[in-house]
């Protein structure tokens, strides 16, 4: 019997925008937004939808996206003319203003909607979080970490994450923002550099010159300065390729179990990017949707409000099932979701027989060889660990 209720003493929200599916960044790019209808299809077609409050959301206006972003940059993303792709060839080198227009970043059709549209979605979740309208908020469309106030960067042009964050702390003195997209959270962890209202921490892979943005090592803990409140509020989690699910719960408990300890954040901002996941096109890690999840499910333990952003993920089917889990962590149904297909599936009995119908256990690509030490992780762990005695709510 199929049939998925609502929690008790707790509200979720799932904020989502249709119009972003349409965009396009090219043929050749691995950001595909239509992984998020793919998101919203799976997450309906189990039945998760009658457990929360489900929102179209609108767009960002102007001002909430110049809340951060300069005004100069704001009107070139506005106005820039979508270039002929593929660009460069008949002219190589024409300027690029803001890092707009390079093939990691590209001016497409409906630019600045597509990020309107995101930052809306975000924005929108903070707010239900701010009047306490929503517990957990769901934003699968927004978690752009790398955007930064005057820069395009890394596929991402606006930064959802920073505007969303500048609302909470409207309403919540303490942010704790935690990125487990596989690249380092570069942009958010720069524009709060000078409080210590907000502490970051981003697990990613780290190879400088070769992965991605190359910032983000172990050593990396915020301007150190006497006078600014901000020092040691970023923590960095640098690894190497093909981590496993064991290796990352224990140092994401380990490492956010004391951060919580410590910084005592009222609030948790979760970047749950999904190119962490093994058989990712872009990503080197190990990671099975259960692992993933585990980290949405530890942070739930905390018992305080929560935002939950998208981000990366190149492997639409995988990042599909990713989100589905981390929705049904969000709502509680968890046990249920890896056996459940809802009985009113079309073609059920085909896809049960033929096993055609995903399963949340069967993702994956060809194993990475994992160059992670034992002996590396409690390395790390005790650094953090260390860098946390400099914190205190
Ligand atoms: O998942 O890109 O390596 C959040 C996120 O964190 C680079 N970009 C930069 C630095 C020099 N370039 C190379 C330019 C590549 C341009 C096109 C691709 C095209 C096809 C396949 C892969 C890539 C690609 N680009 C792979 N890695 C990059 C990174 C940017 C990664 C952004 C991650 C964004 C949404
Ligand atoms: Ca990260
Ligand atoms: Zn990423």
């Amino acid at each position: 019997e199929y049939n998925i209720t609502r929690p008790k003493g707790y509200t979720v929200s799932y904020h989502f925008n249709p119009d972003m599916e349409p965009h396009h960044f090219g043929l050749t790019h691995p950001m595909k937004p239509f992984r998020l209808t793919l998101t919203k299809s799976l997450v309906t077609a189990y039945g998760m939808n009658f457990a929360m409050d489900n929102y179209n959301t609108r767009i960002a206006t102007y001002e909430e996206l110049n809340s951060f972003h300069t005004s100069d940059y704001l009107d070139y993303l506005h106005m820039a003319p979508p270039e002929e792709m593929p660009r460069d060839i008949d002219n190589p080198d024409k300027e690029v203003k803001f890092n707009l227009g390079g093939s990691d970043c590209p001016l497409f059709h409906g630019l600045y909607d597509y990020c309107s549209m995101s930052a809306g979605s975000s924005l929108d979740a903070a707010r239900k979080i701010c009047n306490k309208q929503s517990d957990i908020a769901i934003a699968w469309g927004g978690g752009l970490h790398h955007a930064k106030k005057s820069e395009a960067s890394g596929f991402c042009y606006i930064n959802d994450i920073v505007i969303a964050i500048l609302q909470l702390l409207r309403c919540y003195p303490r942010v704790l923002y935690i990125d487990i997209d596989v690249h380092h959270g570069d942009g958010v962890e720069e524009a709060f550099h000078s409080t210590d209202r907000v502490l970051t921490c981003s697990f990613h892979k780290f190879a400088p010159e070769v992965f991605f943005p190359g910032t983000g090592g172990l050593d990396d803990n915020g301007p150190k300065s006497e006078h600014n409140p901000g020092a040691h509020h970023a923590i960095n989690v640098p690894l190497n390729d093909g981590i496993t699910d064991e290796q990352y719960g224990h140092l994401f408990q380990s490492v956010i179990g004391k951060i919580n300890e410590k910084f005592r954040p009222s609030v948790i901002a979760l970047q749950c990017g999904a190119d962490s996941l093994a058989g990712d096109r872009l990503g080197r890690f190990n990671l099975q949707v259960q692992g993933h999840g585990a980290c949405a499910k530890f942070c739930k333990t905390f018992g305080i409000p929560m935002i939950m952003f998208g981000g990366g993920g190149y492997t639409p089917r995988n990042v599909a099932r990713a989100w589905a889990y981390e929705t049904s962590v969000a709502i509680d149904v968890d046990e249920k979701i890896n056996k459940i297909i809802p009985e009113h599936t079309p073609w059920r009995k085909h896809f049960v027989q033929e096993e055609l119908f995903p399963s949340l256990e069967q993702i994956l690509g060809e194993p990475r060889a994992n160059r992670n030490s034992q002996k590396r992780l409690q390395e790390i762990i005790q650094h953090v660990h260390e860098q946390l005695r400099f914190v205190n709510a």
